[in-house]
């Protein structure tokens, strides 16, 4: 099936106008063309991933968009949230999802050992990083979470999932791939993917080790030993962090997951460390001093990045339907 009338493609060289992605009812015929297109991709990649995972024994989970209990993101040296957006509801101060990491902890201990989440992420990022193109004010990611596993156990199914679904999109979707200037230039990446240690990066490329290696690298790679939030693994005698992210070139990191602390004193400690409110975290708390809280890894996709990534977008909201676009409303 031909996708254009033409042999036109829908590179950016042949659209200069695509910047800052619009709202539908703005774009023009070929835009819209280019939209269907990029649409039809993230369609395969939902697909493609989602059978992945429950191949694989995952059982899938439908996501919450309110809890009192979500993501601290903090500290995060990468996060730049300007409000966090709370409300009560029957009495009770819920948030919106950040992520759904304290609800994967607990699901993956008490009931659901290997689960995964389509979870819609809102994160308000400050105006300014409106052009980025990474960054987007709500996303979605592909959260998942399996008791028992180990970093490298998650490394290894992630690079798995990656280069299956390439090989899969590079063999069903060549007319979008070619439409959108990617047929040849998305390369199946050499497993396994590069490890780089963040100290090492640091040293390299400082402060914006994120940005450094984002641009350096042709192929993703993973970062480990990143200091974040309480609930990755540190180990408190070596300080090192057993995490791990993946960085896609360019489009910067497209996972972030850790093997995660299960123990309550530990847990309660960096809690304090990281001047948390430890009232939002009762559960996760009570049943780590329980014993109930399972050692469990994990990590979560985002869909929009990945799929921004494989169809050569300059701005990842172009992989929305109704772009969220930092700094900018719009009626839909
Ligand atoms: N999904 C991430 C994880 O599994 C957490 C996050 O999005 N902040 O570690």
């Amino acid at each position: 099936m031909k996708l254009l009338k033409s042999k036109q493609t829908l590179s950016h060289e042949s659209m200069p106008l695509i910047g800052i992605p619009k709202p539908l009812d703005q774009l023009s015929e070929s835009e819209i063309e280019r939209k269907a297109c990029i649409g039809k991709v993230m369609t395969y990649t939902l697909r493609n991933l989602t059978s992945q995972f429950v191949d694989s024994g995952f059982q899938w989970l439908l996501p919450v968009a309110l809890s009192q209990s979500t993501d601290p993101l903090w500290p995060d040296p990468g996060a730049s949230i300007e409000k966090r957006i709370e409300v009560d509801i029957y009495g009770k101060t819920v948030r919106t999802t950040a992520s759904m990491i304290i609800h994967k902890l607990i699901a993956s201990s008490l009931a659901y050992p290997k689960l995964f989440i389509l979870s819609p992420n809102i994160r308000i990022e400050k105006a300014e990083r409106a052009k980025t193109g990474k960054h987007i004010y709500e996303f979605t990611q592909l959260d998942f979470e399996a008791r028992g596993a180990s970093s490298k156990d998650v490394m290894s199914l992630v690079e798995e999932v990656i280069c299956s679904l390439l090989t899969s999109l590079k063999r069903d979707m060549k007319d979008e791939l070619t439409s959108l200037c990617r047929c040849d230039t998305l390369a199946l990446p050499k497993r396994p993917f590069k490890v780089y240690d963040r100290h090492d990066l640091e040293a390299k490329y400082g402060a914006d080790w994120e940005e450094g290696i984002a641009q350096e690298t042709s192929d993703p790679v993973w970062v480990t030993n990143i200091p974040r939030e309480f609930y990755d693994f540190e180990d408190f005698k070596t300080g090192k962090w057993d995490n791990y992210d993946l960085f896609l070139p360019q489009y910067g990191e497209v996972l972030s997951g850790a093997k995660r602390e299960w123990e309550y004193e530990k847990i309660l400690k960096k809690i304090e460390r990281d001047n948390v409110d430890k009232n939002n975290y009762a559960l996760v708390l009570k049943l780590a001093k329980q014993g109930k809280l399972k050692p469990t890894a994990g990590g979560g996709i985002g869909m929009e990045r990945l799929v921004g990534w494989i169809s050569g977008v300059k701005h990842i909201a172009e992989t929305q339907p109704f772009p969220r676009v930092p700094g900018t409303v719009h009626e839909l």
